[in-house]
């Protein structure tokens, strides 16, 4: 392999704001409408509340293949994707579909989140990934490192998913992203049309600040450690998950908060749980 090629996939650029696409709401609300039924449960041990997804394009264009795959040649629209006629055309006017491996919709609501992680543990290269925000509103956030986010309908961001990185509404309504991963020997300036980057330019990203974690709450927080058992385990995960939503502290943080209340629990059993689930959700 290249010596470019190995540094470029070990670099880490961080998630930043590709572009703009101009979105026919009515035809959004359509298409949305139209494969409502047909989200998937992939990913689910990544979910603490509704977080779903579905292909439109995938390797085999079958649906039921909902898992990413690394693989070489294009992908085929789906039987789910051609329910979504102006979703495919929104695909194919705005990017290079050539260069695409698969298109899926992320839907989160019911004040459901993804749980931060890092994608791409499984794969050789990865992907070069693009978000394209199809329904959105104030609740919604995407959050990497230390970052809150608020991405706007039309927005067309590059997700850094080697970064810890949460998403999710803090509300019941439902916010939708088309997700959609490249070659990931491609930048993506290159698989994104002109007018998109063009139509980005003066656009300043909507960043979500937060009071500090205060002493009490810190307290409160480690309060619950006699609590803590198999039983409460995703409950507790799933308020420690959702803290630097609310609180300025980092995506990850909420692992060792976790591990630390096992370990005052005193029980290894749960010790050992907490440090898979971080494991899993962060790779190493
Ligand atoms: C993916 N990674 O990269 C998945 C989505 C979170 C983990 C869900 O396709
Ligand atoms: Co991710």
């Amino acid at each position: 392999m290249p010596v470019e090629l190995l540094e470029w996939m070990g670099a880490s650029r961080g998630s930043f704001l590709v572009g703009r696409v101009c979105l026919d709401e009515e035809q959004v609300r359509k298409s949305l409408a139209a494969v409502a039924e047909d989200y998937t449960s992939a990913y689910a041990e990544y979910s603490s509340g509704v977080w779903q997804s579905l292909m439109l394009r995938n390797q085999t264009g079958r649906a039921a293949d909902a898992l990413s795959r690394e693989y070489d040649g294009e992908s085929k629209v789906t039987e789910v994707g051609l329910k979504a006629p102006y979703l495919l055309e929104l695909i194919d006017a705005n990017f290079d579909v050539t260069k695409l491996k698969s298109a899926r919709l992320f839907r989160t609501a019911e004040c459901g989140m993804i749980v931060g992680h890092t994608d791409y543990n499984e794969f050789k290269s990865g992907f070069t990934r693009v978000h394209v925000v199809l329904a959105t509103h104030a609740g919604a956030f995407n959050a990497e490192d230390r970052m809150v986010r608020h991405f706007r309908a039309g927005e067309v961001w590059f997700l850094d998913g080697r970064r810890p990185h949460s998403a999710g509404v803090t509300t019941r309504e439902e916010r939708v992203h088309l997700v959609l991963d490249f070659d990931p020997r491609m930048d993506v300036r290159d698989v994104t049309a002109l007018h998109v980057l063009e139509a980005g330019r003066c656009i300043v990203p909507a960043r979500v600040e937060r009071p500090k974690v205060s002493k009490e709450e810190d307290q409160a927080l480690r309060g619950l450690a006699p609590l803590l058992s198999d039983f409460t385990f995703d409950s507790i995960f799933g308020l420690l998950a959702r803290l630097h939503v609310l609180r300025d502290e980092p995506v990850a943080a909420c692992y060792a908060r976790l591990e630390r209340l096992a370990r005052e629990r005193g029980d290894a059993a749960l010790v050992e749980r907490a440090r898979d689930l971080r494991r899993r959700m962060l790779g190493g």
